[in-house]
C-alpha cells in the first residue's frame, strides 16, 4: 500500500461520487452497478494518491498556511477524475478485442461479471464523468480538463494502446525503444497527469509545474518498467532481468533528485517511490 490514509480517504470520496443518481429507467439502474464494480475492486489508488500528494507539495513550497485536509479537498476532483479514467480503461483493457482477460484484481473483469456491452458502457460512463468532476475543480479547471484529454486520448493513453495493439501481430515485433514508447504513453503519460492535476489544483508556478511533471515522467516509465520485471513482459525478455531492473532504478533515480527542488513535503512522495521499488523485487 502507498500511503494508508490517502487510499482510505480516496476509497470513502469514490463511494461517495458514485452516490449520483441515474435514470430510473429499466435497465439503466444497472449502469451504476457496473460502474462501482470495478471502481471498488481494490485498486492501490497510486494515481489518485499522486494528485493529493503533489497538491500538498506545491502547498508547502508555495509557503501557504493551508491545513493538508483542505489542500486535498480542492485537489479532490482531479484525484477521482483520475481514478475514473484509469478504471476505463482497465475495464476496455481486458475486453475480447484488447488483453482478452477474464480476471481483473483477482476477480472476474467487467465483461465476465456482466457482459460485453455492459462493460463498454461502464468505461464509457467513467471516461465522461471524468470530466464533469473535473469541470467542478476550483482552480484551473479548464486547464486540468485539458491536460487530462491530452493525457489520456489520441496523443496519450489510446495512442499507446493503439501501438500496443499493433505488436500484437508477430510480424510487428518491437524494439526496446518502440517499447519505451509504448511505456511513456500507455502508462506514463496518466500518472504523469496525476502529478501535473494535483499541481494545478494547488495553482503551482510555472517552474513547480515543470518539475512536478518531469517527476510524473521518470515516475510513470519506472512503474512500468518494474510491472514488466514482476510480469516478465516481452521487454524482460528482450533486455533481461538485470538490465531491465537497471533501467527501471535508474528511472526511479530521476524522479527522486527531481524533488529536490522542493525544499519541503518531499517526504511522503519519496516513500511512495521507495515503495514502487521495493514492492518489484523478487
Ligand atoms: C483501453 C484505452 C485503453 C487503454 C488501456 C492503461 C491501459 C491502457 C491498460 C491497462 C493494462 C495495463 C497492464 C497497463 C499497464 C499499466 C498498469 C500496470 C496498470 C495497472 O495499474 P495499477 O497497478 O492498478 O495501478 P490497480 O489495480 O492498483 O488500480
Amino acid at each position: 500500500m502507498f500511503n494508508k490514509a490517502l487510499h482510505d480517504l480516496i476509497e470513502q470520496k469514490l463511494k461517495e461520487s458514485l452516490q449520483l443518481s441515474t435514470h430510473a429507467l429499466p435497465g439503466v439502474e444497472n449502469l451504476r452497478t457496473v460502474m462501482s464494480y470495478s471502481l471498488l475492486a481494490g485498486g492501490k489508488r497510486l494515481r489518485p494518491i499522486l494528485v493529493l500528494l503533489c497538491a500538498r507539495l506545491v502547498v508547502k513550497n508555495m509557503r501557504q498556511l493551508r491545513s493538508d485536509e483542505a489542500v486535498y479537498e480542492t485537489a479532490m476532483p482531479a484525484a477521482l477524475a483520475i481514478e475514473y479514467v484509469h478504471t476505463y480503461s482497465l475495464i476496455h483493457d481486458d475486453l475480447p478485442s484488447m488483453d482478452n482477460d477474464d480476471f481483473r484484481r483477482g476477480k472476474p473483469s467487467s465483461h465476465k461479471a456482466f457482459d460485453e456491452a455492459a462493460a463498454i458502457l461502464a468505461g464509457d460512463a467513467l471516461l465522461s464523468d471524468a470530466f464533469l468532476l473535473l469541470s467542478g475543480a476550483e482552480n484551473n479547471a479548464a486547464k486540468q480538463c485539458a491536460q487530462l484529454a491530452l493525457a489520456c486520448g489520441s496523443v496519450g493513453m489510446v495512442a499507446g494502446q493503439m501501438a500496443d495493439v499493433h505488436c500484437m501481430d508477430e510480424k510487428n515485433a518491437p524494439d526496446t525503444n518502440y517499447w519505451l514508447q509504448i511505456h511513456r504513453l500507455k502508462t506514463g503519460q496518466l500518472i504523469t497527469c496525476a502529478c501535473v492535476l494535483g499541481a494545478l489544483s494547488a495553482s503551482a508556478n510555472e517552474q513547480m509545474l515543470d518539475q512536478v511533471r518531469k517527476f510524473g515522467e521518470h515516475l510513470g516509465l519506472a512503474f512500468q518498467l518494474y510491472d514488466d520485471l514482476v510480469d516478465e513482459a516481452p521487454l524482460c525478455k528482450l533486455l533481461g532481468k538485470e538490465q531491465l531492473r537497471k533501467m527501471a532504478d535508474d528511472e526511479s533515480e530521476k524522479a527522486l533528485s527531481t524533488l529536490s527542488f522542493f525544499e519541503l513535503g518531499t517526504e511522503e512522495l519519496k516513500e511512495l517511490v521507495f515503495n514502487l521499488r521495493d514492492s518489484s523485487s523478487c
